[in-house]
């Protein structure tokens, strides 16, 4: 497969039973994405995109200017630590994988992360500006598709057209792009394993 204009091979896992290739790359999260470049893993969403934007010059993904670095770093880390983190990770007592007073506590957090998240991206195309997507747009690419299927099999709903206008704009413009949406997973994929997390979190 050619993303970027960079060629790379994409390895499925079975987050259930996970591989031994996976524990082998990632032995200290046991988690993916894992990028290998030239037989080194690389783990973590964020430090993956970091070492990519580094690496393939050819497609900036960060701008270059040290402060606006800055700034989409403090963003990524904040839609990472605020929405991505809390809707999924099971050792979060504010999982919105969880119900009652927990699920109601994570599901505020979150709606009030979307609100500083709408505010940020004002009038703005693109998290970055007008142009195209970049690092931000790619950490937060989570909410415009895989959180769907969090609130589905959750049973409740942060991510609200109407109150996050801006937000809702992106979204629709993001999943457009061919790269993206050519790469996405199937709602089915989705839905079974958001099932299978919140049941195993729910038997922890
Ligand atoms: N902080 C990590 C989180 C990665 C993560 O949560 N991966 C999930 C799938 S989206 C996973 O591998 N879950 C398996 C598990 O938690 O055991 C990153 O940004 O890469």
């Amino acid at each position: 497969m050619v993303s970027w204009g960079v060629d790379n091979e994409l390895v499925e896992e079975d987050l259930v039973n996970k591989s031994s290739l996976l524990l082998s790359l990632n032995p200290v999260h046991k988690k993916v994405p894992v990028l290998v470049h030239g037989g080194k893993p690389i783990s973590e969403s964020k430090i993956i995109l970091e070492y990519i934007d580094e690496t393939w010059k050819q497609r900036p993904l960060l701008p270059e200017d040290p402060l606006e670095r800055a700034h989409a770093r403090f963003w990524a880390a904040f839609i990472d630590d605020k929405i991505c983190s809390s809707a999924v990770d099971g050792s979060s007592q504010e999982s919105i994988c969880y119900e009652g007073e927990d699920q109601a506590k994570a599901i505020e957090s979150t709606m009030e992360a979307l609100e500083l998240l709408e505010q940020e991206l004002g009038g703005k195309k693109y998290f970055g500006g007008d142009k195209e997507i970049g690092y931000v747009d790619m950490v937060a690419g989570w909410i415009a598709y895989w959180l769907q299927f969090v609130e589905e099999v959750g049973g409740f709903k942060a991510m609200d057209a109407a109150k996050y206008p801006c937000l809702d704009a992106w979204i629709q413009n993001f999943v457009q792009i061919p790269s993206v949406a050519q790469n996405l997973p199937s709602p089915d994929e989705l839905r079974n394993i958001f099932c299978a997390m919140r049941m195993a979190m729910q038997t922890k």
